[in-house]
């Protein structure tokens, strides 16, 4: 029957594992993963540091609230700590002002108080809440999200800080820029100059106060996979091409691994990130991609945020700081990119993250970079990343003694299978990019079968790109895409079309 068609997906990262989760539960029978990798995951992936669990990759739940689709399996399968569980944490609206304690050091080796840089705070976080309101409007006043900052805080800090003296005026243009390099870890993009303002209000977020997994994220896929039938997924088959047909012709798609091994398909999901596609298309489908994809897939961005984890014998943060900034002094001119990349790399990390609670962690740090710079520091020897951000530290706090313990790195540009962190609207970009990468092949005009190649993965949600959450839901969707495409139509309903 129906339920026998054969179904690969290549990619067993969340968004595989979800299409297959549902495909499996519905009933199909004949699903396979092709994972180019030795593990399921893809981009969430939790390490260690001696007894500690770190995340290499995904971090947050960001939401966590009833209607996001992570919370909901993280709860259902009792991965959460219970504070995340309060209906006052679920009920948090992150509107620019949060509850983090953040500690604020200079390069100066100045310690400066959050009431220093809260003109800074107050005008960076009303003008980035107004870069998503240009959704919807014709037309853009600004080239990109980091040219509407700039300009804006150049004209509104006349009149706003007119009562601040100079030195102070230029110490709070320093603390954007700062904010502006913090802004680019979270948009994965190498410079805001390279985010589209005319699409910044696409992206959405569900309420609550983003929590972690104390067990880690990964526990999210061994709960999925275990309700997987074994061997589902196949390991270390990267898939080269996808065959699939314009034509009448060709009755079925045929998947072709590195290795030569080819096999037949009646129905491929691509989950494969938007960074590998961007390097790799033209190989992997046959024929090529239509245009109108294929632009959009060059269009979009995909940038890469990495994260450096420090771990000190003391810490030389107060006890209560969740967040530590890094102000460098001599960055009035506004800037999220370091001129010299070889040479100061370091000034584009934007500061840390402090893991918490403290009795799980001790003094561990999660440094923070994006950009040019990031994917620079991926290709040192990690003794040069060491020296870097002892240097680093030794400077801000002006305690020449610190030394840290030991550091471990992501290097997420390095990663053939992700090429990067995870996809942005780059300018240019509108809604419809993403609408161009959902779209399954063949185009829905041609005479060929339907539904040969369906498209899933986190650059493939209309709002909640980026996100695990987003990944999740798009493999649930194509998924369902192929259970409707199975369903008899309701007789009634087909009399009347
Ligand atoms: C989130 C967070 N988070 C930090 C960092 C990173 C990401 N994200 P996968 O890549 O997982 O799977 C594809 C598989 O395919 C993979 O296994 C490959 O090996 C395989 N493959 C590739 N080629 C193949 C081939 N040829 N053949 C066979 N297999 C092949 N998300 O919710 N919370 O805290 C973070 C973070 C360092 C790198 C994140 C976070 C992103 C998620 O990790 C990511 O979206 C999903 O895991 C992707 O799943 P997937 O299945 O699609 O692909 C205004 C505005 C702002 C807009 N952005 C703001 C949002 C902030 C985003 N923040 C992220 C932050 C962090 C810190």
């Amino acid at each position: 029957g129906n339920k026998n068609v054969n179904i690969v997906i290549v990619g067993s990262g969340i968004a595989g594992i979800a299409a297959a989760h549902r495909l499996t539960t519905s009933g199909f029978n004949n699903v396979h993963i092709l994972e180019a990798t030795e593990r399921s995951g893809g981009r969430i992936k939790t390490g260690r540091l001696d007894d500690k669990i770190i995340e290499i990759g995904a971090n947050w739940i960001h939401g966590p609230s009833e209607e996001n689709p992570v919370f909901f399996l993280a709860r259902h399968y009792g991965l959460l700590d219970p504070e995340a569980l309060t209906p006052e944490n679920q009920a948090y609206d992150l509107g620019g002002e949060t509850p983090w304690v953040t500690n604020i050091f200079s390069s100066s080796g100045r310690k400066l108080s959050e009431k220093d840089i809260y003109p800074a705070l107050e005008m960076f976080t009303m003008l980035l809440n107004e870069s998503s309101e240009f959704q919807n409007q014709l037309g853009e006043p600004y080239a990109s999200v980091g040219d509407f900052i700039r300009s804006e805080v150049r004209q509104r800090c006349v009149e706003k800080w007119k009562d601040i003296d100079s030195a102070n005026r230029s110490l709070q243009l320093c603390v954007i820029s700062g904010m502006l390099k913090r802004e680019c870890c979270v948009n994965g993009s190498h410079s805001l100059d390279e985010v589209g303002l005319g699409a910044f209000g696409q992206y959405k977020t569900f309420p609550g106060l983003d929590c972690t997994f104390p067990g880690g994220y990964e526990g999210l896929i061994a709960n999925l996979m275990s309700e997987l039938p074994d061997d589902i997924v196949r390991y270390n088959r990267p898939v080269r091409s996808v065959f699939w047909s314009n034509t009448e012709k060709q009755s079925s798609v045929i998947v072709e691994c590195e290795d030569g091994e080819r096999m037949n398909a009646d129905h491929v999901i691509v989950t494969v990130p938007l960074g590998y596609l961007k390097r790799h298309h033209t190989r992997l489908f046959r024929p090529p991609l239509p245009l109108h994809k294929l632009h959009s897939i060059q269009r979009l961005g995909f940038g890469t945020n990495n994260k450096i984890f420090v771990e000190f014998d003391e810490p030389w943060w107060d006890a209560d700081c969740d967040v530590i900034q890094l102000v460098w002094e001599d960055e009035d001119a506004l800037v999220d990119q370091v001129s010299d990349v070889k040479g100061s790399w370091i000034k584009k990390l934007f500061g840390f993250t402090v893991l918490k609670p403290t009795e799980r962690y001790g003094n561990l740090l999660c440094g923070w970079i994006a950009g040019h710079e990031s994917e620079y520091m991926e290709t040192l020897p990690e003794e040069e990343v060491t020296h870097a951000v002892t240097q680093l530290v030794r400077r801000f706090t002006g305690n020449p003694s610190i030394t840290p313990r030991r550091i471990l790195r992501s290097q997420w540009f390095q990663d053939p299978w992700t090429n990067g962190s995870y996809s942005y609207l780059a300018t240019g970009c509108s809604q419809q990019d993403l609408e161009n990468m959902i779209e399954p092949l063949p185009p829905s005009a041609s005479k060929a079968r339907p539904l040969q190649v369906l498209f899933a993965g986190e650059a493939t949600h209309l709002y909640y790109f980026s996100t695990v959450h987003g990944a999740l839901l798009t493999g649930w969707r194509e998924a369902d895409r192929l259970i409707a495409h199975y369903t008899p139509t309701n007789p009634s309903k087909r009399r009347m079309s």
